[in-house]
């Protein structure tokens, strides 16, 4: 049932046409790589200290979802869906503002991502299977200010992090096998499927910086100084991508989010574990 479901998203993603940039037919996103945590996993209840209280486990969330139905969570699938070599080189080239491609990937690429998790969670239930994804439940919330900075009721990097997908870095992304420049999502179910290894020795052990002090290059990336030593300023990186990007560019790429990503392209962890 395991490659079923990997062999399901997989599909999803290379034939849907959600995945094309309608001026080109070329795709946002390239194969997904697919991971599996076990809803019971310790980890999902140390996020409550790492993140926050307000961060919720798999359980907490199957029980307010609005069925009012009790069932037990015992599955978070994860996926990472990689940006195009194309579009990450066109970003690569930009020193202030996202290129168009990075632009659209963010705002329709990330449309598409939704009906993914949409599209699994009926793909489950039809099999018989209970299914929701964290993004999209009505209990996801954003919180501005909290001890760990703007956070999430579920961060889908940890979600990742979890199923063994990747490690964080020093700018807060997730380095995979195919990268940092990504998106990721995730979806809770009760089937059960056998939790993916975790082959990382640390939950920074991808990134050069945290391994061994070098490489910062990520910190030159970013020219608002969202980025240092010290890691990664929020508030800074939040108004540049929420706040002037989008009055700079986005009626221009005709999209309401623009992202950013300067630091996730042109830097030795682009499309790889460095
Ligand atoms: C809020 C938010 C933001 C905020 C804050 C980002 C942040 N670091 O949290 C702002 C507006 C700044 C932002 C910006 C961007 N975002 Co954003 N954002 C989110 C959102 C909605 C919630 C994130 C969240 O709740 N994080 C929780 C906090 C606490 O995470 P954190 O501070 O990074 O976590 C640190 C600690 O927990 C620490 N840690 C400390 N001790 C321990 C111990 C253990 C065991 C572990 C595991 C970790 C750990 O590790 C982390 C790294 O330092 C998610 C969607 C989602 N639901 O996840 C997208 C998301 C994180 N964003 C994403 C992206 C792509 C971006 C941008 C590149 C914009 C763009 N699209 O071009 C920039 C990148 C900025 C950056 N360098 O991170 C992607 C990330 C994909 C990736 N490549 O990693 C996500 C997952 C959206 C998606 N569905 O794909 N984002
Ligand atoms: S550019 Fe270097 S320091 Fe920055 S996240 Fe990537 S590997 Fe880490
Ligand atoms: S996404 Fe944020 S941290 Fe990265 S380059 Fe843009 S503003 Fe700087």
């Amino acid at each position: 049932m395991k490659q079923t479901v990997c062999d399901e998203i997989r599909r999803f993603v290379l034939e849907d046409v959600g995945n094309l940039f309608p001026e080109s037919d070329e795709p946002y996103f390239d194969e997904p790589l697919v991971g599996f945590a076990a809803a019971d996993d310790p980890l999902f209840t140390q996020y409550k200290t790492v993140i926050g209280d307000f961060h919720l486990t798999p359980s907490e969330l199957a029980e307010s979802s609005e069925t009012g139905k009790t069932w037990m969570p015992r599955t978070v699938i994860c996926w990472v869906l990689p940006v195009t070599e194309a579009t990450r080189q066109s970003n690569r080239s930009e020193t202030l503002y996202p290129s168009r491609a990075w632009a659209r990937t963010r705002n329709y690429g990330e449309t598409f991502n939704a009906s993914l998790r949409r599209h699994l969670v009926s793909y489950l239930s039809d099999a018989g299977y209970h299914a929701f994804a964290p993004q999209l439940h009505p209990a996801w919330r954003e919180y501005p200010d909290t001890p760990a900075g703007v956070a999430s009721s579920w961060s889908e990097r940890h979600a990742a992090y979890a199923a063994g997908l990747g490690t964080f870095s020093l700018n807060d992304a997730l380095i995979t096998p195919r990268g940092i420049a990504h998106r990721l999502g995730s979806v809770i179910t009760d089937l059960h499927l056998e939790p993916s290894p975790k082959p990382y020795p640390g939950h920074q052990s991808n990134c050069l910086f945290h391994r061994g002090g070098t490489c910062a290059v990520c910190i030159g990336r970013c020219l608002v100084g969202a980025l240092s030593r010290s890691g990664h300023d929020k508030p800074i990186c939040r108004d540049h991508v929420y706040g002037t990007i989008p009055k700079a560019v986005g009626e221009l790429f005709q999209v309401a989010s623009t992202g950013c990503g300067l630091c996730q392209t042109d830097v030795p962890c682009e499309s790889r574990i460095p």
